[in-house]
């Protein structure tokens, strides 16, 4: 019973490390630069996790268009993150200034 479970848990994290290995791990961040989100569109798996980085020296906000998320106010070199469970695309803005925008594409 025991021995099942593990063997299941083993399973389970090489499907999950097969499936990062096969994707770009490293276009899991956007950076926040001159009031725009870098890449502006990031397409992720399901699962992932996003985390942005505000490299301005003005606060910034990231707020999904559909309220799925929402962070406090990043200061410079605050960080956000988000871990999206469900496919689909998911557009966000900057609250403070609202003409930044992004978006998500899970899938
Ligand atoms: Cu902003």
């Amino acid at each position: 019973m025991r021995t099942t479970l593990c063997i299941g848990l083993f399973v389970a994290l090489c499907a999950g490390l097969a499936a990062s290995a096969l994707s770009t791990p490293a276009a899991m961040d956007v950076r926040i630069d001159n009031f725009s989100f870098t890449p502006a569109e990031l397409k992720v798996p399901v699962g992932a996790t996003v985390t942005w980085k505000n490299g301005d020296d003005i606060p910034h906000t990231i707020v999904s268009t559909d309220k799925v998320f929402k962070s406090k106010v990043l200061d410079s070199d605050d960080k956000y993150s988000f871990t999206f469970g469900t496919a689909g695309t998911y557009t966000y803005f900057c609250s403070i200034h609202p003409k930044m925008t992004g978006k998500v594409i899970v899938q």
